[in-house]
């Protein structure tokens, strides 16, 4: 049964659609299941909208193969515009060994829209790519024989939506492009993360908090939500090594907290990515994680990691591969940690929506820093018709992400937005504070402070921030912990002419310093660069002139220490919609190749950043 509500991270009920965030990933001890469903599904396109009428739900006839997880549009040539409507079938079993517990599918992240069956019943809606929903389906769920998961998907492009696409008049733009996206990645569509079903005792842990502070020492707060409001009891136990701390937990209205002192503690950090087990137990259930024990905070112009100053170096990524799409892909992902490593970075922003749950976990084990960023990309801010539809959006994925995230120790920043785009927007201004721009853009500027007011109220522990465009009102940085900015100095503006755009950036950098006195992070900069395209002199496009961009860019932080990090754009070529900027439908500005082939480039981060 789908409960028509969900409860947030914070512990307030929420009414939304027909879903239910049950925010824990799902795990298998004594008294939890799980059983990952996600292979070779059957699929069918449904363009007419037919699928639900015609039974759909209950088998598809004339299906194909289809990879989960995967994106449709990279696994046949044919679905590569597709966008549209479509159904994933399969059937499975449910270990009879779950009867008497509850049991609930949950699906990792499917891209845009979807809507979940169990034998021919609906059980629940979900809107928004790349954060997980779960329904329970108990009731739904027929012992001893097949059932039938049905999950359809459609990633139709719609201005209301976040992200945005199909803006009125895209098509006769000079830069219009196919699809018609408002942002530069192709919108890959189809069931990206694993499709498990899962099972838990009767009343059950739906949610734990995990706070830690180090003053005057260690310690680890910990908050324990049961999906009733009941009383009871349980424990905790965090383990380092040899090293135990226990501490019980006393429930009223399904909710408990104990904090645990830990002397000596090992703080985790990018350099010692040390992790502690902390395990819930309750009368019925248990429930554990992995916790790192670690600060973050803004003074001045640093970040503080653990009161240590830290640079968040690295990269603007994507989820991008051949044939996977945005499909999890855990081989490569861990080669991407490996080339990351081998760069020196100790970071990067998860642009431009969340990535995999699993991804979260290495990172927290491999030591990265992340920027953990909504899909609120592009989003218009002249448009403000569609404003309502967006800003329910982002605050549901701003909530979501925060439920999801908020116990990693990787994630350090919460970013609600990337380039929001001003009215008004437009080269006469490019590095200027502009106040006029900053006054017809103030309905942009309280759609984002409202964002970022959301983010910091439902986790005051960590800095919130916002990447704004090259170009857009200053002012909208102001409510933000630390200024994020993309700027293309040197390639959008100023190409090929890398002596004035350094004096640009410098000028523009130092401005914005004396403007805001808070720590910036340069969130993107880069060079589109075909990989064995040299050239002397070094013009746009070769390797040398990436290498010397991206060096002069290090050069121009090197000297600046308000600069808390430098963000590369982008690790590795990806999947970008077609179009006049776009060649071969990548977008060509990796220091890896697609393949994972570095580019001169790579070579120059390792100079600055491998100690
Ligand atoms: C920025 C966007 C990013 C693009 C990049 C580029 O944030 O998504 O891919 O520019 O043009 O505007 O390469």
């Amino acid at each position: 049964m789908a409960l028509p509500f969900r409860r947030s991270a914070i512990g307030t009920t929420i009414a939304v659609d027909s879903w239910e965030a049950e925010v824990l990933y799902p795990i298998q001890n004594s008294v939890r299941n799980v059983l990952d469903i996600s292979g070779i599904w059957d699929f069918k396109t449904d363009p007419d909208g037919i699928g639900e009428a015609h039974g759909w739900a209950n088998g598809l006839e004339g299906a194909r193969p289809m990879a989960v997880p995967g994106s449709w549009n990279e696994q046949y040539d044919d679905l590569f515009g597709y966008l549209d409507l479509a159904w994933y079938v399969k059937k499975v079993y449910v270990p009879s060994g779950w009867r008497g517990q509850r049991v609930f599918l949950r699906v990792g992240s499917a891209v845009y829209f979807a809507t979940v069956y169990v034998n021919g019943v609906k059980v629940g809606t979900h809107e928004g790519g790349h954060l997980p929903f779960a329904f329970e389906i108990t009731d739904r769920v027929r012992w001893g024989e097949e059932n039938v998961i049905a999950i359809s998907v459609e990633n139709v492009l719609r201005p209301d939506r976040v992200p945005s696409g199909n803006m009125p008049g895209s098509d006769m733009s000079l830069f219009a492009s196919t699809p018609k996206t408002t942002y530069d990645f192709y919108p890959f569509a189809g069931i990206h993360r694993p499709v498990v079903l899962y099972s838990v005792p009767q009343t059950y842990i739906a949610d734990v908090t995990v706070v830690t502070t180090i003053e005057p020492q260690a310690a680890v707060r910990v908050t324990v939500k049961l999906n009733a409001p009941v009383a009871g009891i349980g424990t905790v136990q965090l383990r380092g090594g040899d090293d135990v701390y226990k501490a019980d937990l006393a429930f009223t209205d399904g909710v408990a907290e104990t904090t645990l002192t830990v002397p000596d503690a090992r703080l985790w950090s990018d350099k010692d990515p040390y992790l502690y087990d902390l395990t819930v137990k309750t009368e019925e259930d248990e429930y554990s994680l992995k916790v790192g024990i670690r600060t973050i905070a803004v003074r001045g112009g640093q970040i503080l990691l653990n009161g240590q100053p830290v640079k968040l170096n690295g990269f603007g990524r994507h989820e991008d591969f051949i044939a996977s799409g945005k499909g999890l892909n855990l081989p490569l992902l861990v080669k991407d940690y490996q080339l990351m490593k081998w760069t020196g970075a100790n970071a990067y922003r998860t642009s431009h929506y969340p990535y995999s749950e699993e991804e979260m976990q290495l990172a927290d084990r491999e030591g990265f820093l992340i920027i953990d960023e909504i899909p609120a990309v592009s989003l218009q801010m002249a448009d403000e018709a569609n404003f309502p539809a967006r800003l329910r959006m982002c605050l549901q994925q701003i909530e979501e992400l925060i439920a999801r995230d908020k116990n990693h120790p990787a994630v350090v920043m919460w970013c609600v937005a990337n380039e929001p785009m001003p009215r008004g927007f437009g080269v006469g201004t490019l590095g200027e504070s502009d106040p006029a721009l900053e006054a017809i853009n103030m309905p942009g500027k309280q759609f984002l402070d409202t964002l970022l007011a959301r983010a910091r109220e439902l986790d005051p522990t960590r800095p919130v921030t916002l990447v704004t465009v090259m170009g857009g009102p200053q002012n909208w940085m102001e409510n933000c912990d630390v200024i994020c900015m993309n700027r293309y100095w040197g390639w959008y503006t100023l190409g090929g002419q890398l002596d004035i755009a350094r004096q640009k950036l410098e000028a523009e950098l130092d401005q914005v310093w004396e403007r805001f006195h808070k720590p910036i992070i340069l969130t993107e900069f880069g060079a589109d660069t075909i990989a064995g395209y040299h050239g002397k002199p070094d013009l746009m496009w070769t390797e040398e002139y990436q290498a010397q961009y991206i060096r002069l860019h290090l050069e121009v932080a090197a000297a600046r220490d308000f600069i808390a990090g430098m963000q590369v754009w982008n690790f590795a070529d990806f999947a970008a919609v077609q179009s006049v900027m776009r060649v071969g439908g990548l977008n060509h500005k990796g220091v890896f190749t697609r393949i994972r082939t570095p580019k001169m480039a790579a070579h120059v981060l390792r100079e600055f950043w491998v100690r």
